[in-house]
């Protein structure tokens, strides 16, 4: 049995979830509300100590860390392989998987505090947010979660966010131009960690970022008709959150062309 541990908007999560529909997967949901700090909870965090989702489940045995969940899940369900079949393959595929894991998750994170998650722990009186803040086990992901909570799009890692999106949209460009998906004519699980993150900023209103990206804006179609993108990245978001986080980023497309242009 698979039990998965996972949030709405979580990127992360998203990737799972594209795995487990993609492989037609059964799975069971547990929900853990990462903007209410449902992650803090002692009984979650003997899953998963770094208290973040998602975290897998399968048989009884616990896997966390969303790249490490799907190369487990291609491995136990060989059927509809998401990796390349040969070491070359694999290796050029995990160097989009190590990028998203080493530095686009925070860069996403920065912008989508900033544009969105703030608003929602701002509501909370002055003490929990404070609690909320010091229970984030990471310090370094503690302080700038502090920043952006406070700062919003004024927080000084922002602006090279946004930077690092450009460049990343580049290289996707550039891959793209030869081969259908990213690591070739294979949809693999690069194309699934990239995603999310592309969605992101399309449901942040940011989708303008790469109007002049013509094979990412044609990647993005194709990813968007799959039948895993539906049930696994947009049935989770309600349409309200949805409706704020477009109104919210698209309030601030000037902030972003500005950054750009300053690049
Ligand atoms: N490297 C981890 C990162 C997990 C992560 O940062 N998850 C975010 C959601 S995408 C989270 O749970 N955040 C909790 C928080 O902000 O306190 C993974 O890939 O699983």
């Amino acid at each position: 049995m698979l039990e998965l541990y996972h949030h709405s908007t979580s990127v992360c999560a998203a990737k799972v979830r594209l795995v487990l529909h993609e492989k037609q997967l059964e799975w069971k949901g547990n929900f853990v509300d990462i903007l209410k700090g449902e992650q803090f909870d002692p009984a979650y965090l003997k899953l998963n100590p770094k208290a973040v989702v998602p975290t897998l489940i399968h048989d009884g045995k616990v896997i966390r860390e969303s790249t490490v969940i799907d190369e487990y899940l291609d491995e136990a369900f060989p059927a509809r392989p998401l990796r390349p079949d040969d070491a070359f393959g694999r290796a050029q595929m995990r160097l989009w998987t190590k990028l998203v894991d080493e530095s686009l998750h925070i860069c996403c994170a920065a912008i989508t505090f900033a544009l969105f998650h703030r608003h929602t722990v701002l509501k909370m009186a002055p003490a929990e947010i404070e609690t909320y803040l010091q229970n984030t086990r990471d310090p370094v992901f503690r302080q700038r979660k502090r920043v952006w909570v406070h700062k919003g799009l004024e927080a000084p890692d922002v602006k090279d966010a946004i930077k690092f999106h450009d460049k990343l949209l580049t290289d996707m460009e550039t891959a793209l131009g030869e081969s259908r998906w990213l690591c070739g004519d294979q949809y693999t699980l690069a194309d699934v960690s990239l995603t999310p993150y592309v969605n992101r900023l399309e449901m942040l209103g940011l989708a303008a970022m790469w109007r002049d990206r013509p094979r990412v804006t044609e990647w993005f179609a194709r990813i968007k008709a799959r039948t895993n993108f539906q049930p696994a990245v947009i049935e989770w978001i309600p349409p309200q959150m949805a409706s704020v986080m477009k109104a919210n980023g698209s309030a601030q497309w000037p902030f972003f062309e500005q950054s750009l242009k300053a690049a």
